[in-house]
């Protein structure tokens, strides 16, 4: 917080917004007290009910976000008391256990002191290894090859050589950055297999169950919670159309078209279409059958149409970002596509790491 006064507008907007939306008293007395803490130190510290009001507003205004019909119901841990590596390290384990909460995955957010130089380098908390094998390709997730050669620099040795090899987290406190490996048990992963095609199983797919975005930062009120891993649940285009077939992440249509018997040749036999569709049935029957939540397009379109009208009837406009919001798949199929959207980015919000938000 460089400029004072710059700080005391966020400040005073956000607790505006806070004490109207909530009905909390005392507007007035908290202004003073904020502006002379302002003055007097360049920060102030805002309480459990600021903070955890901020996350929630803040994923209401996340404007790539169609999951944010459920806003309110968001977890917040505040671990601004935490200092070492090993504590940091505990509380995001205890994150990870809670969200998960054996597949009735919970929206949290924990929330690490803002002005101690803590940060996770791993952009979500589970990701998978990938290794640049002697020929060129690529041995698990090709997006992940940077962060892995660089836990790899750090001295971890690899994991088993699978393509689903969990990366570890690599925690830095000030300069010194420490590597710590996930328990498997709070790592709950979906194996994923087709409610039809008995082979397929046999490809060995699997992802895990939280997406836990680790490398945003949450701006509340003028203060930026540079740590702050949060997390909802996946809807099923994020694994199926993406994660497991873009070219340059897992690429497997080819694969599932093959064993489904297509001609994998030409663009009109829409071969990848075909291939696209059953891996989406795949990961919606394979996360059902193993009891793990997960949102599937139609249904988080139609939720977030709802979200619009409620927030409407709040007096508020909803922001997005269409090209995020609509699905990847079956586009035009979605009540989204057929509606045009204000991208601004109000706050509180999470913002990406190189984005300043200003
Ligand atoms: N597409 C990414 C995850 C991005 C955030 N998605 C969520 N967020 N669902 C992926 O890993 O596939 N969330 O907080 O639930």
């Amino acid at each position: 917080l460089t400029d004072p006064g710059v700080a005391l507008e966020e400040a005073r907007a956000y607790l505006e917004l806070y004490h109207r939306e909530t009905g909390r008293p005392g507007l007035c007395a908290r202004l003073r007290e904020v502006e002379e803490a302002l003055v007097r130190y360049g920060r102030y510290t805002q309480d459990y009910g600021e903070l955890s009001y901020g996350a929630r507003v803040a994923w209401r205004n996340a404007v790539r976000c169609v999951g944010r019909a459920y806003w309110r119901y968001l977890d917040v841990f505040d671990m601004r008391h935490l200092e070492s590596h090993e504590e940091v390290f505990a509380a995001l384990v205890a994150h990870l256990r809670s969200a998960t909460n054996g597949g009735n995955i919970r929206p949290t957010v924990t929330v690490f002191h803002p002005d101690r130089p803590i940060r996770v380098l791993n952009d979500q908390l589970i990701r998978y290894a990938g290794y640049r094998r002697s020929d060129g390709s690529v041995l698990g997730d090709p997006r992940n090859l940077e962060l892995t050669a660089r836990l790899q620099a750090l001295g971890w040795r690899g994991g088993p050589g699978t393509a689903f090899d969990v990366l570890p987290l690599a925690i830095r406190v000030g300069k010194e950055l420490r590597l710590f490996e996930l328990p498997p048990d709070a790592v709950l992963e979906v194996l994923i297999s087709h409610p039809e095609f008995g082979w397929f199983a046999e490809l060995g797919l699997r992802w895990h169950a939280v997406p836990v975005i680790s490398n945003m930062r949450l701006e509340v009120g003028g203060v930026s919670y540079r740590c702050a891993p949060f997390n909802g649940w996946y809807v099923e285009t994020e694994i199926a159309a993406r994660n497991l077939a873009d070219e340059d992440r897992y690429n497997l249509l080819p694969e599932v078209a093959r064993r489904m018997g297509l001609r994998v040749r030409g663009a009109r036999s829409l071969w990848r279409d075909r291939a696209l569709i059953e891996l989406h049935a795949a990961v919606l029957h394979s996360f059902d059958a193993a009891g793990v939540k997960i949102s599937d397009h139609h249904t988080v379109s139609e939720h977030f149409v709802r979200f619009e009208a409620r927030e409407a009837r709040e007096g508020r406009e909803v922001k997005g970002r269409w090209s995020w919001l609509v699905p990847p798949i079956s586009g035009s199929t979605s009540p989204i596509f057929h509606r045009r959207y204000d991208d601004l980015e109000l706050k509180p919000n999470f913002f990406a790491p190189e984005d300043t938000g200003g």
